[in-house]
C-alpha cells in the first residue's frame, strides 16, 4: 500500500482525501497557496507545504511545485482530487517518471478521453451507444452541410478539446450551419488552441445520466449505478441524485454491463464516470470523466462504497474490495452544491463567513472545508460545501433535505441555500419531472 499521500488540491475534496488516508493509516501531505495558509486542509493533514502564490497557475496547477513538495516530504503517491491537475495526462506521466504513484487512471486513458473525438471513436469500438453524428472530425463547411442534410436538423457542432459544454454551437436548420460551424471552429481554436470539431444530432429534451465505474489492476470492473445530474445551470451542476427516477433495474443492469465490459476491454484503471444523455429510454454516450467527481458522495451513500478508499487501494495494486454481486443499491441520495454566490444572479460572493452552523443528524452529510470566521478567497471556485442527504426513498430524502435546509446557517456571504429552499417546493422537482433544460427555464421564469 502507498504510505504517504500528497493531496494536490484544496477545499472539501482535500479533506475528503485526508479523511480516507487517516482511516487507512496512511500519512497525508497538504499543499497550499499563500491564500490558503488558514485553510482546513492545511490544518487537518499530517504535514503541509506552501507551493506558491494565490493564482492557481502558480500553485495548485504547478507541476514543478507539486513534484518538489513530494520530494521534500517523501510522499510516494499523489491524489489530484477533481479539477486542477486531475485530468492532466502529462502530470500523470511526470509522476510516473519520478516513481510517484498517481492515484488515478493511466495517462493513456486520460489522454484519449480528453479528446472528445477520440473518446467517441473508442466508445464505439467498445460497444457503447453514442449520439448519431459525424465519423470523427469535420474539416469543412461543405462537409458539415452534407452531414446536416443527411442526418436532419437540429445538430450540434462540438469542439474535440471541449467538454463540459465549452465550445458547442447549435444549428437549428441548414441556414444556421455555416455560422455554427465557423464560430465553433474559431472559438475552439481561441479557447483550446485546437480547432477540431465534430457534429452530432441534437437531442432536444434528454436527461444527463452518468454511470460510476471502478476498476482494479487485476481485470475487475464494477459499476455502482447512476447519478442523475440533469439539474444544471450554464453547465454547472446544481443538484444531483442517485438513483435516477427514470431507470428501472433492468435498464440499469443493461447499461452497467455495457460500460463494465467496455472498461475491461480497454483495461481501464481506477474510478471513472461515463456520461450519457438519456432520451426516450435510450442511452447516448457523450463523454467520459477520468477522475473522482464532485458528486461522488451520493453514489457512496446508496452503495456503502468508500470511493476514495477504493482509489487508494487500486493505485496500490490491491483488488477491489467487492464484486458486482456485492453491490446493492439501497435508498436515495441527493447532493446540493452550496456556493458562495448570489442565489438570483449566481455572481460569486467571496468574503468572510461570520456565522456557520451546518445541519446534521441521521442521513445528513456535509462535505465542506469552511468554518465560522473563514475568509473565502476570491481566487478559486465558489463551492462552500456539498449537502448530501440520504433517505430510504426519494420522498423521505426530500423531506430530510427540507429539514436540513431549515437548520443551515451561513452568514457573511451570499449563498445558493435560498435556491434549494425554493426548489424542494416545486412540483416538477417533487415528481422528478425534469430534463437538462428544466432548471434554466425555471430560473428564467421568475421576475
Ligand atoms: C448534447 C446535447 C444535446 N445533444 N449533445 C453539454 C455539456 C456537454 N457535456 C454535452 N452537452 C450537451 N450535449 C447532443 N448531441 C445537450 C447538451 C447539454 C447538456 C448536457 C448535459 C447537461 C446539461 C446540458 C445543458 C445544455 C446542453
Amino acid at each position: 500500500m502507498v504510505s504517504k499521500v500528497l493531496i494536490a488540491n484544496r477545499g472539501e475534496i482535500a479533506l475528503r482525501v485526508i479523511r480516507a488516508c487517516r482511516e487507512m493509516g496512511i500519512a497525508s501531505v497538504a499543499v497550499h497557496s499563500t491564500a490558503d495558509d488558514n485553510a482546513m486542509h492545511v490544518r487537518l493533514a499530517d504535514e503541509s507545504v506552501c507551493i506558491g502564490p494565490p493564482a492557481a497557475t502558480d500553485s495548485y496547477l504547478s507541476i514543478a511545485a507539486i513534484i518538489s513538495a513530494c520530494e521534500i516530504t517523501g510522499a510516494d503517491a499523489v491524489h489530484p482530487g477533481y479539477g486542477f491537475l486531475s485530468e492532466n495526462a502529462k502530470f500523470a506521466d511526470i509522476l510516473a517518471a519520478h516513481n510517484i504513484t498517481f492515484i488515478g487512471p493511466k495517462a493513456e486513458h486520460i489522454r484519449i478521453m480528453g479528446d472528445k473525438i477520440a473518446a467517441k471513436a473508442r466508445a464505439i469500438e467498445l460497444g457503447i451507444p453514442v449520439v448519431p453524428g459525424s465519423d470523427g472530425e469535420v474539416k469543412t463547411a461543405a462537409e458539415a452541410a452534407k452531414i446536416g442534410a443527411d442526418m436532419g436538423y437540429p445538430v450540434l457542432v462540438k469542439a474535440a478539446s471541449g467538454g463540459g459544454g465549452r465550445g458547442m454551437k447549435l444549428a437549428m436548420t441548414e441556414a444556421d450551419m455555416e455560422t455554427a460551424f465557423s464560430t465553433a471552429r474559431h472559438e475552439a481554436k481561441t479557447a483550446f488552441g485546437d480547432d477540431a470539431v465534430y457534429i452530432e444530432k441534437y437531442l432536444t429534451t434528454p436527461r444527463h445520466i452518468e454511470i460510476q465505474v471502478v476498476c482494479d489492476a487485476h481485470g475487475n470492473a464494477v459499476h455502482l449505478g447512476e447519478r442523475d445530474c440533469s439539474l444544471q445551470r450554464r453547465h454547472q451542476k446544481v443538484l444531483e441524485e442517485a438513483p435516477s427516477s427514470v431507470l428501472d433495474e433492468k435498464s440499469r443492469a443493461a447499461i452497467g454491463k455495457i460500460v463494465t465490459d467496455a472498461m475491461q476491454g480497454m483495461n481501464y484503471l481506477g474510478v471513472g464516470t461515463i456520461e450519457f444523455l438519456f432520451e426516450n429510454g435510450e442511452f447516448y454516450f457523450i463523454e467520459m470523466n477520468t477522475r473522482l467527481q464532485v458528486e461522488h458522495p451520493i453514489t457512496e451513500m446508496i452503495t456503502g462504497v468508500d470511493l476514495v478508499r477504493e482509489q487508494i487501494r487500486i493505485a496500490s495494486g490491491e483488488r477491489l474490495s467487492f464484486t458486482q454481486d456485492d453491490i446493492v443499491l439501497s435508498g436515495h441520495a441527493i447532493e446540493c452544491r452550496i456556493n458562495a454566490e448570489n442565489p438570483e444572479t449566481f455572481v460569486p460572493s467571496p468574503g468572510t463567513i461570520t456565522a456557520y452552523h451546518a445541519p446534521a443528524g441521521l442521513g445528513v452529510r456535509m462535505d465542506s472545508a469552511v468554518y465560522a470566521g473563514y475568509p473565502i478567497p476570491p481566487y478559486y471556485d465558489s463551492l462552500i460545501g456539498k449537502l448530501i442527504i440520504y433517505g430510504d426513498d426519494r420522498q423521505s430524502c426530500i423531506m430530510r433535505l427540507k429539514r436540513a435546509l431549515r437548520e443551515f446557517v451561513i452568514d457573511g456571504v451570499d449563498t445558493t441555500l435560498p435556491l434549494f429552499a425554493r426548489l424542494v417546493e416545486e412540483e416538477d422537482f417533487n415528481t422528478a419531472n425534469y430534463d437538462i433544460h428544466w432548471l434554466e427555464n425555471y430560473l428564467g421564469m421568475k421576475d
